[in-house]
């Protein structure tokens, strides 16, 4: 269970490191990405955060986004992924969202390697791209990530008001110079392997280019409380049924559906 003090802290900074409960579920993780991305390759290191640290010997450049598609297709097919991404993070969640759950259809994987520039996810709020307010995303890390360019970057809830505002005011000024401006605002985050970051949306935050001499492999995937709001702001894309998936549903609230939809229908028998 989360603590009072996490609990707050979370909402002070809009974001929070953890330690998973689950181990196991995130050494599953941890196992299934393995043998995907060392599938075809020759002398992979066994260990597996030896090999995803030196992955960047073992693929050429240009290969690199077909080679992230396809693995993201396969984690993607694997219904054991999503409970074992699921349980990973059940205690968090559980504490911030609760325990009725949507979740994104498909999980994420990102790999960036060293001096790579075609990977960049410079800084961003999801919910320009249309995200709901009331998810969170679980970024897992699947090795040790350095507080450094191996990482990602996040600012405060503070500071989000003015960058925000820039953002979205400011009619002929570039993402990376705003970001320019603010650079000291954003912190990159250190999160070893066997911790989880959850962080909300709303925060600015992405990424530069790596220019450490290791790859990092980290994956991400949003949950929200499965009666929160959808389509908060407009119509987009990112709502169920296309967006996210019913993940956990309780019983009373498939009786309280069905109840709605034979009435609605006027076929309604008292039956569950
Ligand atoms: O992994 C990263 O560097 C950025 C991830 C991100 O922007 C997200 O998960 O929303
Ligand atoms: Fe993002």
């Amino acid at each position: 269970m989360l603590n009072k003090k996490e609990i707050s802290s979370f909402q002070k900074n809009g974001y929070l490191v953890k330690k998973t409960s689950d181990l196991k579920s995130l050494n599953n993780l941890q196992d299934f990405i393995y043998k995907i991305l060392s599938k075809d390759k020759k002398n992979v290191p066994k260990d597996k955060i030896k090999y995803f640290e030196t992955l960047h010997s073992f693929i050429k450049k240009k290969e690199l986004n077909n080679f992230r598609v396809s693995a993201i297709t396969n984690v993607n097919k694997n219904k054991k992924f999503r409970d074992y991404y699921y349980n990973s993070a059940k205690e968090i969640l559980d504490g911030l969202v609760g325990n009725e759950i949507a979740m994104q259809k498909k999980i994420n994987l990102s790999i960036q390697i060293p001096n790579d520039n075609k990977s960049m996810l410079p800084m961003h709020s999801d919910i320009y791209a249309g995200e709901s307010p009331f998810e969170v995303v679980v970024w897992i890390p699947l090795m040790n990530v350095k507080k450094s360019t191996h990482s990602m970057f996040i600012t405060n809830p503070k500071d989000n008001i003015k960058i925000n505002k820039e953002i979205t005011k400011s009619k002929n000024k570039t993402i990376i110079k705003i970001y320019n401006k603010y650079k000291k605002k954003f912190k990159f985050l250190k999160i070893n392997y066997g911790e989880i970051l959850v962080f909300s949306p709303i925060i600015q935050h992405g990424n530069v280019i790596n220019t450490t001499k290791e790859t990092r492999i980290s994956l991400n995937c949003r949950f929200k409380s499965l009666l929160s709001p959808y389509d908060v702001f407009s119509k987009t894309h990112r709502n169920i049924p296309h967006f996210f998936q019913p993940y956990i549903v309780k019983p009373l609230t498939k009786i309280g559906f069905n109840f709605i939809e034979s009435v609605n229908k006027k076929k309604f028998h008292g039956s569950l």
